[in-house]
């Protein structure tokens, strides 16, 4: 167990509103690294635009900040060049499911051994509360007045669907939880989602933290994630939300088919490098 000072900045100002669920969710993350005995040093993460996709910004840690939903496909590409080093993508659900949506997709096919995380507040924080791709049907903004029409997204319907290899939901309300699912998705072999429920205070007065709590419940001790069938039918329930592992199969991580690896499990930068080889590619193509 390391010193949850260790992942804090010297000098930092953190851009969240008092009482953002997202507080909660860097608390957890800093946890689940701590207890996993990984140095700030140890691990990347990756984001996009969005007020979640900030919470690298406020910690230590490596650090890649890319285009607005792109997240996970540039984390896949740094397992891709190392993996060995554990990967986080971190964003908002519109950053994810809507902005990322095609990658979001795409990913789940490829499994790389990457985490997910999602800050899913079910609006647009940043820019001051636009519908986002999970806003419930009738959700009052300020560019759609009358109420969303537009069906939302079910993220862990969508990836057990596709057979994302781990899906979990978390409850930023629950430090503990949040940890824990974190911990068991970064210990996973593939790519894990974890969608968390976060409220933001500022925007959305209809998913607050009463809502979310009022509208979850905890996986029964009973349940078996390795069902896909039982996976769905919790994925489809409209009146409480499930937290915790819904679904998990096992499947081939998709670094480690590519050529330069087979066995190797070593960052590409320590392989010894064969002018030869190049040569005779470059003759066996071109000339
Ligand atoms: C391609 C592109 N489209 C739109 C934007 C504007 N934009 C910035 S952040 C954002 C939404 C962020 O929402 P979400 O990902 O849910 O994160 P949150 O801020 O709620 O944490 C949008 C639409 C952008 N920066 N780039
Ligand atoms: S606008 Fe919402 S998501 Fe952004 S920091 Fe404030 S409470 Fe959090």
């Amino acid at each position: 167990m390391r010193d949850l000072k260790e992942y804090e900045l010297d000098v930092v100002d953190v851009a969240w509103c008092p009482g953002c669920g997202d507080f909660q969710i860097m608390e957890a993350l800093k946890k689940a690294l701590a207890e996993q005995d990984l140095k700030p040093s140890d691990v990347l993460l990756a984001s996009g635009i969005g007020q979640a996709a900030k919470l690298p910004h406020f910690m230590k840690a490596h650090f890649f900040n890319g285009l607005h939903g792109r997240s996970i496909s540039n984390a896949t590409g740094f397992r891709m060049a190392n993996p060995t080093m554990p990967v986080l993508a971190i964003g908002g659900d519109g950053d994810m499911y809507g902005e990322g949506g095609n990658h979001f997709l795409h990913t789940i096919r490829r499994n790389p051994n990457i985490t997910n995380l999602v800050h899913n507040n079910m609006v647009y924080g940043l820019t001051k509360g636009q519908a986002s791709p999970t806003s419930p049907l009738g959700f009052q903004t300020p560019t759609t007045p009358e109420g969303v029409v537009n069906a939302p997204v079910n993220p862990i319907a969508l990836a057990v669907s596709l057979g994302a290899s781990f899906v979990a939901r978390a409850f930023s309300g629950d430090v503990e939880q949040t940890k824990e699912t974190i911990k068991a998705a970064m210990q996973h072999e593939g790519y894990a989602l974890v969608d968390i429920f976060q409220p933001c205070v500022s925007f959305n007065k209809v998913n607050t933290f009463k809502w979310f709590k009022d509208h979850t419940y905890y996986l029964e001790e009973s349940y078996d994630p390795w069902d896909r069938t039982a996976a769905l039918e919790k994925a489809f329930e409209q009146e409480r939300f499930a937290l915790g592992i819904l679904y998990r199969c096992e499947r081939p991580v998709f670094e480690y088919q590519l050529a330069p690896y087979g066995e190797r499990r070593e960052a590409l930068y320590k392989g010894r490098p064969d002018p030869g080889k190049v040569q005779r590619f470059i003759e066996e193509t071109y000339v």
